[in-house]
């Protein structure tokens, strides 16, 4: 219930167009009333051949209503819509304001076509809400009570027999379509999760499950899953079909009891005979708000099912709190690593232990180790993506807690390990890191990074395609991308992780040199497995299991004949 008041406080700012919509739409129901009304008194009056002049003010009855059911259709349709993808809108955009603080530490439990499917189709599902939730019953009862009042003119009966089927087709037979259709909402909204979730993850590893010959093997799966979905789909579509009939039962029903109390008013002289037909087709034309009930139920656990996974997404709390208002200055920045231990998950073994280090403020600094030693998990305590749990983070002075966010991040110029290039131009990813960088700046980086002549080299130049995920570039190439764009950046620190990792090494040392060189005076954190260039790092930390096992200059580790000798060795 909790997520439905969510959505409803959503669509309160909108009331206005609510309650237009909800007019327009008994506005509708009342001209095909009216029309049925109007054509059935003309039809009986004229067979009693009064002057046509009696007639006149039926006749424009008739048009009058069968023009305006169109309209008021129309209007309806149109502002119901504008309300729902406002209201669409809305949930989108506090759904990716709720997301954007919550990359990466609490994505990572989320698969991405699970993503995907919230975003896209639980978002889409609540677009039934108004339109299949919460205006059918309002319009029902309005019409209940307004026709309602327009047979109690004639005799109150009618109304009593209007109430009992509205009563029976408007609750009961929903009810019965609920009971019967118990939980099938749920089931579709996750069956749509699971089956997006699947498309994305066979897309993403299309090559590997091609490679492995497991392409077969996941179709089948998918296959599976789409024919759970369509079960459940018949099923609605059986009940939306029993519902419809029901209710077309339900309304036959009121059109007999209706002419047959009628035909005994008129029998004992109580009701004009003239007037019989039109009360019976107008009861029999206001069952038109009756049907989109039945499945009201139905929607609405839909709705519920989605809204409670993007409510899971938004009450998410991210790891890290924003609250600091400090901005790193463009200088004087050190960083230092005070004691910091610092783990991924509860009960988990620690990524970081009692670590110490600092590097001044134009300090060049390498940290090198093993696989899995923790070096990645240093940038992403120092980017803010993950909260330490024990010591103390500091940058140019103050603890990095006190920091915005967002500033931290826009002096901290990174090449991650894992560098992701959009499918859009060369220029276009490189323009990610400084939108407002002109041509010569673009040009200037991408040579640095040795990227430049390759880029020449290509038909269309920086205008060329990356392709998705910048498949049409090589490892290198896309790496040097990655740092070109760090380069235009040109942030006062930077950090490296494995920045040259499908570099040859001669292109690797031209790369480097040229970084250093423009890193002169700046605050340089490098990570590296390659053991190149590190002659010129005032400090080298040796990482082993979350904890410095060595540190020193290059000479000086050497000197000391420990792991870094030894990684040396044998890597040369
Ligand atoms: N780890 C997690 N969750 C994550 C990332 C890492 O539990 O989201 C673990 C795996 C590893 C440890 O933390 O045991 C350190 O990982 P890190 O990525 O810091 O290792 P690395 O030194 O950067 O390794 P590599 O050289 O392979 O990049
Ligand atoms: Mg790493």
């Amino acid at each position: 219930m909790k997520n439905i008041v969510w959505l409803v406080h959503l669509m309160l700012p909108y009331w206005r167009r609510i309650i237009l919509a909800l007019i327009l739409s008994v506005l509708t129901i009342s001209s095909h009333i009216g029309l049925m009304v109007a054509s059935a008194y003309l039809l009986a009056r004229a067979a009693l051949h009064p002057p046509i002049l009696d007639l006149m003010i039926t006749i424009v009855g008739v048009r009058f209503f069968g023009l305006s059911r169109a309209v008021f259709r129309y209007l309806e349709r149109y502002v119901a819509h504008d309300v729902t993808f406002r209201v669409l809108s809305q949930i989108r955009v506090k759904l990716y304001q709720a997301i954007e603080p919550l990359a990466p530490a609490r994505l990572k439990n989320f698969r991405s076509g699970d993503m995907l499917s919230r975003i896209v189709a639980d978002v889409e599902t609540q677009q039934n809400l108004f339109l299949r939730v919460f205006a059918p019953p309002f319009v029902a009862l309005l019409i209940l009570f307004g026709y309602g009042l327009f047979l109690a003119c004639y005799d109150v009966r009618f109304s009593l027999i209007l109430a009992a089927c509205f009563l029976v087709a408007g609750l009961g037979i929903p009810w019965g379509i609920k009971a019967l259709g118990q939980g099938i909402g749920h089931r579709i909204v996750n069956l749509k999760a699971e089956l997006a979730t699947q498309v994305a993850d066979s897309l993403l590893g299309i090559t590997e499950l091609v490679a492995y010959g497991q392409a077969q093997e996941h179709l089948d799966k998918i296959r599976q899953t789409n024919i759970n979905l369509m079960d459940q789909q018949r099923r609605i579509a059986r009940l939306s079909a029993l519902s419809a009939s029901l209710v077309g039962m339900v309304s036959n029903l009121g059109l007999w009891l209706v002419l047959i109390l009628g035909i005994y008013l008129v029998e004992k002289g109580n009701l004009n005979g003239v007037n019989l037909g039109m009360l019976a087709l107008g009861t029999f034309s206001s069952f038109e708000a009756l049907f989109p009930l039945a499945l009201v139920p139905h929607h609405l656990e839909q709705n519920q099912a989605a809204a409670e996974r993007l409510l899971e997404l938004i009450k998410a709390k991210p790891v890290t709190k924003d609250s600091g208002h400090l901005s790193p200055q463009s200088e004087g920045l050190d960083i230092v690593f005070q004691d910091v231990s610092f783990r991924y998950e509860q009960h988990e073994p620690w990524a970081l232990k009692h670590l110490s280090f600092r590097i001044p403020q134009q300090g060049k600094v390498a940290i090198i180790g093993s696989s899995g030693a923790g070096k990645t998990s240093i940038i992403n305590l120092l980017l803010r993506f993950w909260e330490y749990d024990a010591g103390r983070v500091e940058l140019g002075g103050h603890s990095l807690r006190e920091y915005s966010q967002e500033d931290i991040r826009g002096s901290i110029g990174v090449v991650t390990q894992r560098t992701h290039l959009f499918n859009a131009t060369i220029k276009e990813n490189l323009q990610i890191a400084k939108p407002e960088a002109t041509e010569e700046e673009i040009i200037r980086a991408a040579q640095q990074a040795r990227l430049h002549d390759f880029i020449l080299s290509l038909p269309q130049g920086y205008d060329s395609l990356v392709g998705e995920g910048g498949f049409a570039l090589s490892g290198g190439q896309r790496q040097r991308l990655a740092i070109a764009r760090v380069l235009l950046k040109n942030a006062p620190i930077l950090v490296l992780d494995e920045a040259m990792a499908g570099l040859d090494s001669l292109t690797e040392r031209e790369v480097m040199n040229e970084v250093y060189q423009l890193m002169e005076g700046h605050l340089t954190l490098v990570i590296t497995h390659r053991l190149i260039g590190l002659e010129k790092m005032d400090e080298i930390l040796v990482l082993d299991r979350g904890r410095i096992v060595e540190r020193g200059t290059h000479e000086g580790l050497l000197e000391q004949r420990g792991l870094y000798q030894r990684m040396r060795e044998y890597l040369s």
